[in-house]
C-alpha cells in the first residue's frame, strides 16, 4: 500500500447523504486510496469530515467486488457469462412477461443510494419503453409519510435552518451519528456552547446528541403521537398560537383548534411518559421562540403513528409561526425532487397508496407473492439490497424466488444478489462520475458531480451503459441514431446538437423514452475525460434553468434562452468540488407555496389525532415484553456499503443495546450471547450493557448481518441482520411505513 502518493484529487463522501467534499492520494498504482481529507472548497460541507469518511478505501478495494454478469444455476449457485449473453437472455425474459402479462408486471426497485443517483436516472432508458408502472426505493420505507404530509401542508418538503435557529428539535433523529444536517457536529457543538440557544432531542434514548441537549425528553418508546399532541393541546388551550402570523401565512386553524381544545394533556402525560409540567413548559418554549427548526427522522418514520406524527411535529412550529424565515423552516430548490409528496394512484394487488410513484416498501414482497392476476412477474434491482434491507427478509428471499425474471444491478454478491436470476457488476461509484440529489440548503443551493478517481477494472459497466445495451439487446433503439447524433454534435457542437434533439423529439415522441442513455452515448462522449455519466444532467440543466431562471440568476448563472441551462451544465461539469446552482431569498420561496399559504388541515390525520386519548397502547406482550429499535445508527454503521467488518474500528458485530438492570435479570453480562426472537423468527446477537437505554427498550445497529470472505475466501456474516426480526405487515396505516423502532421481542440468555 503506502508507497508515494499521488497529488491530492477531489470527491465526496459516498457514505451519507450529506456527501461531504474529500481530498484525496492514491497509492502509485493508482488503485487504493491511502490518505483523506475534508476538501475545504466544498461548498456546504467546508472541510468538515466525519469518522467514517477515512475508511472509504473499503468500499472501494474489496474482497467481494463483482467482476463479470452472473447467471444463476439449477443447483443455486452462479456462473460467470459474457455481457451479451446475460443481456440478450434478460432481454428475452422481460419481453416475454410484457408480452404475456403487461409491462406493469415488471417492478423496478432501487435507483440509487447514498452516493449515487445518477444510475437510477439512465435506468429509464428501459423502463420507459417496457411500460414499467410499479417502482419503489428506500424512501418508501423511511420518508413517504413526512412527503405526503410537507406536501399537503406546504406543498413541498422542508427541511430547518440548524445553523441559526434559536431552538433546535430532533424528533427520533440522532445527528451527531446520523447527519442529516451539514457538519452535524461541529453544529451542535455551536448550539449546546451558545446559552442563548437550546437544544431539544426527543429520543427513548440517551443518544450522544442527547447528551448535549439542554432539554432530553426521553419519550416511551413509539408514543411520540401523545407526547407532541400534549404539546399542541398545550398551545391551543393556553392560547399560545402566533394569530398575526397564522391569519397573514396560513389557512386551517379552525379545525386545528377545534380537534385540539379537547385533547387531554394530562392522558397524554401518562402515555408518552413525559412529565406534564415539562410538556406544557417545552410546549410554551417553543412558542416564545424567536427561532425553531425541527428535524425528524427515523425513530419517528420507521414507528406507530408516523405519519400522524410527521403531521403533529409540522403544526408545533407551525402554530407558532417558525417557518420561511432564517433560523426556522424553507423548502430548498433541489435539482430534481427526490421528496415529492403527491398521491399517485394505488399498488395493483394490495391497493395501498403511492407517493410519488413509490409502492410502500414494505408491500412489495407481499404483491409479488400474492396469488393475484396483478402481481409482478419481474423484478430489476438497481443499487439496493431489498432482502437485507427491507422488512421481512425470509418473505423477500421467498418473493425473489417466485419471479420468473429478476436482474440484480450492483457492486458486490449481496444478499438480493444471491436470489437475483441475473446480477450485473456495476462500476463503483469512484469509478464514473457520480452525483446526488440530497443537498437541502438555503438559500444557496448546491450540487456536486463528483469525477472519478479510479479507472474501473474489466468487468463491471456504468449503469447508463448497462442500461442502453439492454435497450438494445430489446430492440429500442433505431438504426443508425447514435452516429447521427455524433455527426450533428461534431459539426454544429452542444447548440446545433440541441435544436437537432427537440426537432427530432417533436417528430418522433419515443425518441424521449431512451433519452438518458442516448445522451451518453452522444453528448457524454464529447465530456471531459472520465465525466460521460453526468451527460444526462444536461437535459436536466436545460429544464431546470428553464423553470427556475431568476434562482439560477441569482447564483450568478447568465446566458440568453438556452443559453442558461448550458452555463448551468458547463458550470456542474468544471466544478470539481461541487457548486451553488440556485440561490433564492425567502419572499421568493413563499411563491413557491401553493397560493403562497400553509395548509394546517389534515382532516384524515386530526381524525386520528382526536382519538389519542381514547386508545390505550399496548406494544408489548407476556410474550414480546421488550421493544426493539431494529436497525440504529452507529460510530461504525453505513447501510451495507461497506461489507468488509475490518472498516469498523470497534463493536464489529454491532452488540444488542439492553439497559444493565434488564440484563442483570435475564443473566446477562457484557459480552455475553442472546437470543432475540420476534414474530419473525429468532437471531443470535452480542449483548452490551447500555445505561442509556430505557429499561424494556433495546437496540440493534442497521446494517449488520453482511456476508463477507475470509482470509480463505469462506463466507462468514458478521453482526445481526435485523429484518430477520421484522415483519412486513408491522406497518403505518397511511403510507406503509414500517414500524421497525418497535418491534416486539424476547430476550433470552444463551450458553
Ligand atoms: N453512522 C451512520 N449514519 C447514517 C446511516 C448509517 O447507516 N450509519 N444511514 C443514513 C440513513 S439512510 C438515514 S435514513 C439516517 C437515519 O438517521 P437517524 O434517524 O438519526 O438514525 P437512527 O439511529 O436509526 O434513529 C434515530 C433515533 O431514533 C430513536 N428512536 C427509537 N425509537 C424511538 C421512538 O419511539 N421515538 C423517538 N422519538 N425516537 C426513537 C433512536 O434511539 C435513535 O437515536 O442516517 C443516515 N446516516
Ligand atoms: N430494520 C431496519 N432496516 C433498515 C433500516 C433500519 O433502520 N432498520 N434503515 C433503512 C434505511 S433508512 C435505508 S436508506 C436502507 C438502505 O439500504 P439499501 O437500500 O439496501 O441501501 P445501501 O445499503 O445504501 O446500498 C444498496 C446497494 O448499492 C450497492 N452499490 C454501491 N455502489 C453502487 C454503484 O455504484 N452502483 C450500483 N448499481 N450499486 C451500488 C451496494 O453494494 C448495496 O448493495 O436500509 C433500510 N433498512
Ligand atoms: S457526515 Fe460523515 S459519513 Fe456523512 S458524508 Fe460526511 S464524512 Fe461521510
Ligand atoms: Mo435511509
Amino acid at each position: 500500500m503506502s508507497e508515494a502518493p499521488t497529488a491530492w484529487q477531489t470527491s465526496a463522501c459516498i457514505l451519507c447523504s450529506q456527501n461531504c467534499g474529500i481530498k484525496v492520494q492514491l497509492d502509485e498504482q493508482q488503485t487504493e486510496i491511502v490518505r483523506i481529507k475534508g476538501d475545504d472548497d466544498h461548498p456546504i460541507s467546508q472541510g468538515y469530515l466525519c469518522n467514517k469518511a477515512s475508511r472509504l478505501n473499503y468500499y472501494q478495494n474489496r474482497a467481494d467486488r463483482l467482476l463479470s454478469p452472473m447467471r444463476r444455476n439449477a443447483s443455486g449457485g452462479y456462473d460467470a457469462v459474457d455481457w451479451d449473453t446475460a443481456l440478450g437472455e434478460i432481454a428475452a425474459k422481460l419481453e416475454a412477461v410484457k408480452n404475456d402479462f403487461g409491462g406493469d408486471k415488471i417492478f423496478f426497485y432501487g435507483g440509487g443510494g447514498q452516493g449515487n443517483h445518477l444510475g437510477g436516472g439512465y435506468s429509464r432508458t428501459v423502463i420507459q419503453p417496457l411500460g414499467v408502472r410499479y417502482r419503489s426505493n428506500a424512501l418508501a420505507q423511511e420518508k413517504t409519510g413526512e412527503f405526503w404530509v410537507a406536501d399537503r401542508m406546504l406543498g413541498g418538503w422542508n427541511h430547518g435552518d440548524f445553523e441559526h435557529a434559536q431552538v433546535v428539535i430532533f424528533l427520533g433523529k440522532n445527528p451527531w451519528q446520523s447527519h442529516g444536517i451539514s457538519r452535524a457536529r461541529a453544529t451542535l457543538r455551536d448550539i449546546a456552547k451558545n446559552p442563548d440557544r437550546t437544544l431539544i432531542v426527543i429520543d427513548p434514548k440517551r443518544t450522544q446528541t442527547a447528551d448535549l441537549a439542554d432539554i432530553h425528553l426521553a419519550v416511551r418508546p413509539a408514543r411520540d403521537a401523545w407526547l407532541l399532541a400534549g404539546m399542541i393541546a398545550t398551545l391551543v388551550q393556553e392560547d399560545r398560537i402566533n394569530h398575526a402570523w397564522i391569519a397573514e401565512h396560513a389557512e386551517g386553524l379552525v379545525s386545528v383548534s377545534e380537534t385540539f381544545i379537547e385533547v387531554d394533556v394530562t392522558d397524554c402525560a401518562e402515555k408518552s411518559g413525559i412529565d406534564e409540567a415539562v410538556i406544557r413548559s417545552t410546549a410554551r418554549l417553543i412558542a416564545d421562540a424567536e427561532s425553531v427548526a425541527l428535524l425528524e427522522d427515523l425513530g419517528i418514520q420507521m414507528n406507530r403513528h408516523s405519519t400522524l406524527v410527521s403531521y403533529l411535529q409540522r403544526l408545533l412550529w407551525l402554530l407558532t409561526g417558525h417557518f420561511g424565515r432564517p433560523g426556522t423552516h424553507f423548502l430548498p430548490l433541489t435539482l430534481a425532487n427526490l421528496a415529492g409528496g403527491k398521491e399517485t394512484g394505488v399498488s395493483p394487488v394490495l391497493g395501498s397508496r403511492l407517493i410519488n410513484g413509490l409502492v410502500p416498501c414494505n408491500d412489495v414482497a407481499t404483491e409479488v407473492l400474492a396469488d393475484h392476476p396483478n402481481r409482478y412477474r419481474a423484478m430489476i434491482i438497481d443499487s439496493g439490497n431489498p432482502v437485507h434491507s427491507l422488512a421481512e427478509s425470509s418473505l423477500w428471499r421467498k418473493a425473489m424466488r417466485h419471479l420468473d425474471v429478476s436482474v440484480c444491478i450492483d457492486v458486490a454478491m449481496t444478499e438480493t444478489a444471491l436470489q437475483a436470476d441475473y446480477v450485473l457488476p456495476a462500476t463503483s461509484q469512484y469509478e464514473k462520475a457520480e452525483a446526488t440529489f440530497f443537498s437541502a440548503e438555503f438559500p444557496d443551493n448546491m450540487f456536486h458531480l463528483r469525477k472519478p478517481l479510479f479507472q474501473a477494472p474489466e468487468g463491471p459497466l456504468d449503469e447508463a451503459e448497462i442500461y442502453w445495451r439492454l435497450a438494445q439487446a430489446l430492440d429500442l433503439v433505431p438504426e443508425g441514431i447514435v452516429e447521427e447524433l455524433m455527426a450533428v454534435l461534431d459539426a454544429e457542437g452542444r447548440d446545433g446538437f440541441r435544436d437537432h434533439v427537440f426537432r427530432q423529439l417533436a417528430a418522433e415522441p419515443a425518441l424521449g423514452a431512451i433519452g438518458p442513455g442516448l445522451l451518453y452515448r452522444t453528448l457524454g462522449q464529447t465530456l471531459p475525460e472520465g465525466m460521460q455519466n453526468g451527460a444526462a444532467l444536461w437535459a436536466l440543466c436545460h429544464s431546470f434553468a428553464a423553470t427556475h431562471r431568476t434562482a439560477v440568476e441569482q447564483a450568478g448563472f447568465s446566458g440568453e434562452g438556452m443559453a442558461l441551462g448550458e452555463a448551468l451544465f458547463d458550470g456542474i461539469i468544471s466544478s470539481p468540488s461541487g457548486m451553488i446552482y440556485a440561490r433564492e431569498n425567502y419572499d421568493q420561496m413563499w411563491q413557491r407555496l401553493p397560493g403562497g399559504r400553509v395548509n394546517l388541515d389534515l382532516p384524515e390525520l386530526l381524525e386520528v389525532a382526536a382519538t389519542l386519548n381514547e386508545q390505550e397502547p399496548q406494544e408489548t406482550s407476556a410474550d414480546f415484553p421488550f421493544l426493539l429499535a431494529a436497525g440504529e445508527r452507529r460510530d461504525f454503521t453505513a447501510n451495507t456499503i461497506i461489507r468488509n467488518p475490518a472498516w469498523s474500528r470497534k463493536d464489529q458485530s454491532g452488540a444488542l443495546h439492553i439497559h444493565p438492570d434488564d440484563a442483570a435479570r435475564l443473566n446477562l453480562g457484557e459480552g455475553s450471547s442472546a437470543k432475540i426472537t420476534t414474530e419473525a423468527g429468532a437471531m443470535p446477537a452480542l449483548v452490551s450493557l447500555n445505561d442509556r437505554m430505557q429499561r424494556g427498550f433495546i437496540s440493534l445497529p442497521n446494517g449488520m448481518g453482511l456476508t463477507y470472505p475470509d482470509e480463505y475466501g469462506v463466507q462468514q456474516q458478521t453482526g445481526t441482520s435485523p429484518n430477520e426480526l421484522t415483519v412486513s405487515s408491522q406497518k403505518d396505516a397511511f403510507v406503509g411505513t414500517p414500524w421497525h423502532k418497535s418491534v416486539p421481542a424476547r430476550v433470552e440468555a444463551v450458553d
